[in-house]
């Protein structure tokens, strides 16, 4: 069993429980418990003697027509015929997982009597599901676009959902607009293209006309657009909520997920290729880091601004289109979520988990936010079409405590509620409303007064400042791949007027930056600046601040690159180093069976050792690192090997860290031929030559490998 299948083994048996996992295995099946023998049968419960062939008038040949008449095999065909349920409007594609959340202390009762963040003696389970948004459910994982991140947290009070994305703000400012962005982007009516893409007319005809759109189309098009792991992304609730203490004061609210990792994403070219290669390859890393023990984390931060603060900034506080900047509203980490247990089954799990932005718990609230206010609605709606109308009772949907009210009937109803009385007020009080005071919801009271009109406030008006502010933050690495990203989408635009009104548009971002984009797509190249770049930027909008404080190889996938004649004892020390920094390695050789180390005849299957992969079938798009150990024929079997060379140097293409050991590393020079890199020479040498992320040393020491892998994962 390779390493990381032993390791997957331990992990299934080491997953938590919680409340809320105690509450789903009311519903589960255990084959292996359920039935002692294991009886297949029908629907309703009778044994089944044969699922195979249908109930046949059957001629002397063994032939003659089905017949109706054969309930098994009507049970069967009807069963399936009805399996699908629509997919979700957007964020149809999507992975999941449970954990828990806590808070630190009790420092956020300043602002909420939510006892969910207010309670450190609290472990409150969650389930957590990330998502693509344009594409279909079969779509791939690695498409550039908005990833969702939504959490539920099942606490004492109920439930709370966060249905936030990975990007802190929004294309639109009012919900009225979200079924034009969602038809702009999604596949184009006439012939249903593209899939998993926004690189299409309709998509930036719309955002061309629509200049509250802008500041969200550049982090799409940056490189927050494609993540390297839905647990190197940070996540964000993006709408304003409340938060309401015990004392009755008010607060504004932005919530943010701060992943432990760092915020990493891939190249857009691995992101394409990996479309194909590995369409699944988001889901599968998250299932791989928890099944491996690597469980992902976040912590949990807040933005707090005083009700009296509303209209103390330059922007709304309500307009989903801006961040607050942590500068003048900074952000405070009350708590942390990891998650720990891959779900059991996709579809009661995964797929009927229902989030809505209307749950919220006592000490949270709404505000007017016009984009929530619309979500509101929203969620509950699509629910009704997507699971019925009692969705709240599916096992991964209904709370942990306990929940009783006078709603009844309705399509698939499960509970049975023994009380005579469906209505309020009446004679038994078997369920009575509670008082704010021992519980109840309490709506802040909230003075309103106004004109009824379609209108957008004042400040709502102004689209351009922070989407110069976010260009401004960027890094210069990551400002070319901001032009490169809009650059490519641009170019699949066929109708002139699309790419011409777009690259207008950005002279009000920035001058230079237009100038770029109209002049790679063929654009509207300004002459003259629409607007001056204010100059303001933040640290706190490159990912690059999120790295974390000290590097880390937790959970990264190192490819060991080999040929028949390797080092084994190398390789071993390798992959124990690598497992002691939570990192998985994965021995990639000619074929995915024995691979023969130096010293062991070819065909001496007992002392060869089982490579998880072969050159072919995985491609370094799906790792973070590659190496390659010391042994002379498996360095030249690999300069032999064009696949060998294109995998290196595809790994460089892409930045990623590049090790080789001895004769390795002549591999490295010769065959692979990296630009501008350093490398060891010699072989009897311990010196270790670092140069565009290329990593090469002649010699090491097998006792001391550990703490030398470690010392170069931690450097930069
Ligand atoms: Fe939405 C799903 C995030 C605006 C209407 N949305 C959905 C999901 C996420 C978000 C993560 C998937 C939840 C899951 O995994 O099941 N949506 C956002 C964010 C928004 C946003 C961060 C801006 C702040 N959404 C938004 C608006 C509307 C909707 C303005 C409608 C007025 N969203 C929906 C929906 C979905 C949905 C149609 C489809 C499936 C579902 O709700 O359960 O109701």
């Amino acid at each position: 069993m390779s390493g990381v299948a032993g390791a997957v083994k331990q992990a299934y048996t080491a997953v938590t429980q919680s409340q809320k996992i105690a509450d789903l295995q009311r519903n589960t099946v255990d084959p292996e418990k359920f039935a002692k023998d294991r009886t297949f049968t029908t629907d309703f419960g009778v044994a089944v003697s044969n699922t195979d062939d249908w109930l046949k008038a059957a001629n002397s040949y063994g032939t003659g027509p089905s017949l109706l008449e054969d309930h098994i095999a009507r049970e069967k065909i009807h069963r399936f015929d009805h399996e699908r349920i629509p997919e979700r409007v957007v964020h149809a594609r999507g992975a999941a997982a449970h954990g828990v959340f806590k808070v630190y202390d009790d420092k956020a009762s300043k602002y909420t009597s939510a006892g969910v963040l207010t309670d450190p003696s609290r472990t409150t389970p969650v389930f957590v599901r990330f998502s693509t948004v344009q594409g279909s459910r079969g779509s791939a994982d690695t498409v550039r676009d908005v990833r969702g991140f939504a959490t539920k947290f099942y606490t004492e009070e109920g439930n709370w959902d966060i249905v936030g994305n990975d990007i802190p703000i929004f294309f639109i400012q009012d919900a009225i607009k979200f079924p034009d962005i969602i038809h702009a982007v999604k596949p184009e009516p006439k012939n249903e293209v593209p899939q998993g893409q926004s690189a299409h007319n309709n998509f930036w005809d719309f955002v061309g006309l629509q200049p509250e759109a802008t500041h969200m189309a550049l982090w799409v098009m940056s490189d927050r657009g494609i993540p390297r792991s839905f647990r190197m992304m940070q996540g964000f609730g993006v709408n304003t909520y409340t938060l309401v203490n015990a004392s009755g004061e008010r607060f504004f609210v932005k919530f943010h997920w701060i992943p432990e990792l760092g915020v990493h994403s891939l190249m857009w070219d691995e992101a394409m290729k990996l479309g194909g290669q590995d369409p699944d390859f988001h889901r599968k890393d998250l299932e791989e880091a928890i099944n491996t023990g690597a469980y992902p984390k976040w912590q949990f931060g807040i933005q707090v601004i005083p009700e009296a603060d509303e209209h103390n900034f330059e922007f709304d506080i309500l307009d989903a289109t801006k961040v607050w900047p942590e500068e003048l509203v900074p952000l405070q980490v009350i708590g942390e979520m990891e998650l720990n247990r891959t779900v059991d089954e996709y579809f009661p799990e995964t797929e009927q988990v229902a989030f809505c932005t209307s749950h919220i718990v006592p000490g949270i609230g709404f505000s007017d936010d016009p984009l929530l206010q619309g979500r509101n609605f929203s969620y509950q709606d699509t629910q009704i079409t997507r699971l019925g109308v009692n969705w709240e009772e599916l096992p991964i949907n209904r709370p942990v405590c306990p929940m009783l009210n006078t709603h009844r009937d309705g399509a698939m109803r499960h509970r049975i509620v023994d009380s005579n009385v469906n209505y309020w007020p009446n004679r038994k009080e078997h369920f009575r409303p509670v008082p704010v005071a021992h519980g109840g919801y309490n709506e802040h009271p909230q003075k309103v007064q106004g004109v009824k009109e379609r209108m957008r406030g004042k400040k709502f008006q102004e689209h351009f400042n922070q989407a110069t502010f976010f260009l401004n933050s960027l890094t210069p690495a990551e400002r070319l791949h901001l032009t490169n990203g809009i650059s490519f989408e641009l170019s699949h635009c066929d109708d002139p007027v699309v790419y011409e009104t777009y690259t207008r548009l950005l002279n009000n971002v920035d001058f230079d930056f237009a100038k770029d984009v109209a002049t790679i797509v063929g654009g509207i190249v300004p002459k003259t600046h629409a607007r001056e770049n204010h100059g303001k930027s933040t640290p706190t909008l490159s990912q690059t601040y999120y790295h974390p404080k000290v590097p880390t190889i937790k959970s990264r996938r190192i490819a060991i690159l080999v040929g028949d004649g390797f080092d084994l004892a190398q390789v071993q020390a390798l992959r124990a180093a690598f497992k002691a920094g939570s990192a998985t390695t994965w021995l990639i050789g000619p074929n995915r069976g024995p691979v023969y180390p130096e010293g062991v005849a070819q065909g001496d299957v007992k002392n060869g050792v089982l490579a998880d992969h072969q050159y072919e079938g995985q491609r370094s798009t799906a790792f973070d690192a590659v190496v390659i150990p010391a042994g002379m024929k498996s360095a030249q079997a690999l300069a032999r090997n064009g696949r060998a060379v294109h995998w290196v140097r595809e790994a460089f293409g892409h930045c990623k860290a590049i090790g080789a050991i001895g004769e390795g590393v002549a591999f490295v020079r010769e065959a692979a031929q990296l630009p501008g890199v350093e490398y060891a020479t010699n072989l009897d040498s311990h010196d270790v030559v670092s140069s565009y992320g290329v990593v090469t040393v002649g010699k090491v020491n097998l006792s001391s490998i550990a703490a030398d892998v470690l010392k170069i994962s931690q450097s930069d």
